[in-house]
């Protein structure tokens, strides 16, 4: 084999051995092998070479061409089959892996109790209204029978926004709204939030109020009696007793505590019920003939009962909850146990 040929093949090898990229093998496929390539001119210039060495010449130039050729296209595709691999491996995917389960989110322990005692009194034929949190003192306190000077107001520790107006300290506002508007038979659930100066392991600067209205003609106390039984043995239980206890409210008269057995200790005594037996559980009454007065209404013509309770309250007796703080602090550990 001429020198010149020898030399082409021995670099050309040399650069095939070293090549590590399909950039690199194409440049040398191109360097030897291409229009303008080394061994194209070389068989170009083939005049140059003695006549008699000519063919041989020929043919060993073939022959190298060739065998570049397929060495190249041998490395190429020992090229791609790696790059193939390494996708195939960094993309593998297991199908029998158990799928990632998706977090439900789930109600507030309030909300729940909420809901349930809506959809208890929805059955007894009460309607949800709803009214601003941010209130007169006029239907805060006045229309309820709550003078400016009157003790009362020391009961409830009030959020003063101006003179006039507060953050109402209960639903009853709601109330007094609507039966100015609204002629009887009106019957009426306020559920809210409700804001008091007030913080300790069971008292929260706000916390939620239901509060209910039924005003009609000929209403009893015994009306007031049948219904707050029947919601009550819903919510806790049909076999569960109950105490109506004479209190005082400002806006209702007679007035009454209603209490259920405690339902830790079903009546022995114990911590939650302060060795009573009997836990409260919501304040009611017959309206006062001026809160009748105040809307409107000839109390000689309607009477009615209310009632008002903390959905807190409620919730923690229901689900065993000590610390109502608890309620207010989105601890998802806490929350997702209701
Ligand atoms: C309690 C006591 C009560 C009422 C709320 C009421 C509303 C109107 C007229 C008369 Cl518009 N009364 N509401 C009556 C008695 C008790 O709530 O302990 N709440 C947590």
């Amino acid at each position: 084999m001429r020198e010149d040929l020898k030399a082409l093949r021995e670099q050309a090898e040399a650069g095939l051995r070293k090549a590590e990229t399909e950039e690199e093998l194409q440049e040398i496929r191109t360097r030897y092998l291409g229009r303008k390539g080394l061994l194209t001119a070389l068989l170009r210039n083939i005049g140059n070479v003695p006549s008699e060495e000519r063919p041989q010449f020929g043919r060993q130039c073939n022959e190298v061409k060739e065998s570049l050729s397929a060495g190249i296209d041998q490395l190429l595709a020992g090229l791609a089959s790696s790059k193939r691999e390494a996708l195939l491996q960094c993309e593998r995917l297991d199908v029998t892996l158990p799928g990632r389960g998706v977090r439900h989110g789930r109600l507030h322990p309030v909300t729940q109790v909420r809901e349930e005692i809506c959809r208890i009194f929805a059955g007894l034929g009460f309607s949800v209204v709803e009214g601003p949190e941010v209130e007169l003192d006029y239907y805060n306190f006045e229309a309820l029978n709550i003078p400016k000077d009157h003790p009362a107001r020391d009961m409830q520790d009030t959020f003063y926004v101006e003179d006039n107006i507060v953050l109402r300290t209960h639903t009853s506002p709601v109330q007094v709204r609507i039966m100015e508007k609204r002629r009887p038979p009106v019957r009426i659930l306020s559920p809210g939030r409700v804001y008091r100066r007030d913080s300790d392991i069971s008292h929260t600067p706000m916390f939620h109020q239901i509060e209910g209205l039924l005003v009609d003609r000929g209403i009893t106390f015994g009306d007031l009696k049948g219904v707050l039984t029947v919601f009550l043995k819903q919510v806790f239980g049909e076999d569960t007793a109950l105490r109506f206890r004479p209190s005082f409210f400002p806006f209702t008269e007679p007035s009454a505590e209603v209490d259920i057995r405690c339902v830790m200790c079903s009546g022995r005594g114990c911590r939650v019920c302060g060795q009573s037996g009997w836990l409260e559980i919501l304040g009611s009454g017959m309206v006062d003939p001026e809160v009748f007065k105040n809307v409107g209404y000839d109390p000689e013509e309607f009477t009615g009962f209310a009632f008002g309770l903390g959905l807190e309250r409620i919730a923690m007796l229901k689900f065993g909850i000590s610390d109502i703080r608890l309620f207010f602090e989105s601890d998802m550990r806490f929350l997702e146990q209701f």
